[in-house]
This record gives C-alpha cells, sequence and structure tokens, in this order.
C-alpha cells in the first residue's frame, strides 16, 4: 500500500497570523491561568465551567478570523498532489479546511466538536458547551470539548505513523516541538525533513533542513519551490 509523499505538521505558529494566539509564544494568561493548565483532564474535573468557558471562547473567536497565505499555500499544495499529501494538524481551529485543505488529519481533535462523556458518541459543534446543552443522542448533558489534553491519545496515530513511514518528505511548520508525540515525529520520519518556524524549535536540530521566518512568507515561498 502506497502512502502520501509529503507529510505536513502544522502547530499554533501557522495560525498565528490569523489573530489566534498560539500556547507558549503569548507569554499571556487566560483569566488568570497558563493555558496550558486548562487544558488538562484534570482541570476538567476540579472546574468544568472554567474549561468550558477557554474552549467556548476560542470556538466563538474562530467567527472573527480567516485562514492566511501559509493555510491557503498547503490548499494549493493539496490540489497538485491530491493524495500525495496529508496535512496532520495539532490545532483545534478549522482554518486548513476553510482554506480547501481536504486531507487534514486532526491529531488533538476540533473546536467543532463535542464528545458525550455518557454515551461515547461525537457531534459537529458550533454552539457554546458551558451552558450544558443535553446530548443530541442521549439527552444528558454531559458534552465536553473533543479535545486531546494531556494524558489522552491523540487521534489516529496509525494512520500518522503509516504516513510518516513511508513519505518521502516530512515539514513540520509553526510547532515548538515540546508536545509528545508530534514532537517526535520527526525521529520516525523515513523521508528527509524541513522546518519551517519563527525560531528553532525545541526539535530544530533534528531537521536535515531548518528555516526561520513566518509562515505567511516561507510556507508559499516552499510550496512555489516544490510545484516549480
Ligand atoms: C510561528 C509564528 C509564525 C509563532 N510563523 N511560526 C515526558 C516526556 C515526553 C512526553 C511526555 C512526558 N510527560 C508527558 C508526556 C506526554 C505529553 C507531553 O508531550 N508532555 C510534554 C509537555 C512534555 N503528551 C501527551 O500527553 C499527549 N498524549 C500522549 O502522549 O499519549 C500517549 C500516546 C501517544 C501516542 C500513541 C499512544 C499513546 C497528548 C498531548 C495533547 C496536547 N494538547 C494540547 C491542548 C489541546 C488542544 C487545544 O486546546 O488547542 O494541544 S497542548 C498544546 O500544545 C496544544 C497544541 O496542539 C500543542 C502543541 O503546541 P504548538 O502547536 O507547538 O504551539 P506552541 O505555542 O507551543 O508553539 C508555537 C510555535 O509557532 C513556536 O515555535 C513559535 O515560534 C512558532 N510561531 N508565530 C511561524 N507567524
Amino acid at each position: 500500500m502506497s502512502g502520501p509523499r509529503v507529510v505536513v505538521l502544522t502547530g499554533a505558529g501557522i495560525s498565528a497570523e490569523s489573530g489566534l494566539s498560539t500556547f507558549r509564544d503569548s507569554g499571556g494568561l487566560w483569566e488568570g491561568h497558563d493555558p496550558m493548565q486548562v487544558a488538562t483532564p484534570e482541570a476538567y474535573e476540579d472546574d468544568p465551567a472554567l474549561v468550558q468557558r477557554f474552549y467556548d471562547e476560542r470556538r466563538a473567536a474562530l467567527a472573527h478570523v480567516e485562514p492566511n497565505a501559509a493555510h491557503h499555500a498547503l490548499a494549493r499544495l493539496e490540489r497538485e498532489l491530491g493524495d500525495d499529501l496529508l496535512v496532520v494538524t495539532q490545532n483545534v481551529d478549522d482554518l486548513h479546511e476553510r482554506a480547501g485543505s481536504r486531507r487534514v488529519h486532526h491529531l488533538h481533535g476540533s473546536l467543532h466538536s463535542a464528545w458525550c462523556t455518557a454515551c461515547d458518541v461525537r457531534h459537529p459543534w458550533t454552539d457554546a458547551l458551558g451552558d450544558r446543552p443535553p446530548c443530541p443522542a442521549c439527552a444528558e448533558p454531559e458534552l465536553r470539548p473533543d479535545i486531546v489534553w494531556f494524558g489522552e491519545i491523540p487521534y489516529g496515530m496509525d494512520l500518522v505513523e503509516d504516513a510518516l513511514d513511508t513519505c518521502e518528505l516530512f515539514v513540520s511548520i509553526g510547532t515548538s516541538g515540546v508536545v509528545y508525540p508530534a514532537a517526535a515525529f520527526v525521529l520516525w520520519a523515513r523521508g528527509t525533513t524541513l522546518e519551517l518556524n519563527l525560531e528553532p524549535s525545541a526539535g530544530a536540530t533534528e531537521f536535515a533542513e531548518s528555516r526561520h521566518g513566518p509562515a505567511s512568507v516561507l510556507v508559499p515561498a516552499w510550496v512555489e519551490e516544490l510545484l516549480g
């Protein structure tokens, strides 16, 4: 079985120029909390309303942002490569899809999905969850954001491992390289490797090549170069 020739991993940095905060660059707190402490099962257990508010605000913010030149360049690449491109994103926004990408795998879930912890069914979701709406399947008010928090298993790891095992080129865009398993993809990728990031990531030395600058400049230039 043949997999995609090119695997692209994206992180929060690709959406930064669209106006969405990254996790580790903002230096800011959300309602006085470190976002990394809010995005955990423990935080949800301790204070579900707080965690729901964090995700409700981020879901609502999606209505006010647009994909940038980097998302559009990857959509262009998909139009040229078809099944030979797989985008694996750690982002929970929908900016790749809104730029036109269709072969996108959301490793850490999606703001537009809700997961019922009572009946284990997932639902497409665009509204707030903080007011505890009933699950459309079982009516229990137990919907949580369908997001992969620390200690939970990222989605579709088999698919990603297979793609990394057969790809000719792995490109990492806008991610700090500190969260696993995504941080290890550069080590698992069989092909050559390239990092496109604002600054060297934690794993920069593992890449065959690194280019540094804003994604809105680096990604369109790389796509142009690849397509010749
Ligand atoms: C730009 C830019 C511009 C800015 N242009 N660039 C000890 C050792 C090793 C591992 C572990 C360990 N202890 C625990 C673990 C595992 C743990 C982990 O990695 N912890 C580390 C903190 C140490 N991982 C997990 O628990 C994961 N699960 C797991 O491992 O399960 C076991 C398993 C795996 C595989 C198979 C079977 C079993 C789950 C991780 C879940 C991560 N969840 C979050 C929050 C939920 C989503 C959300 O709310 O949005 O996902 S955490 C957060 O970090 C979020 C992100 O997707 C993720 C990565 O962040 P990202 O995208 O890299 O953003 P930033 O902000 O860190 O970086 C932005 C970068 O962009 C920077 O470099 C900037 O320079 C750059 N940039 N502007 C280009 N304009």
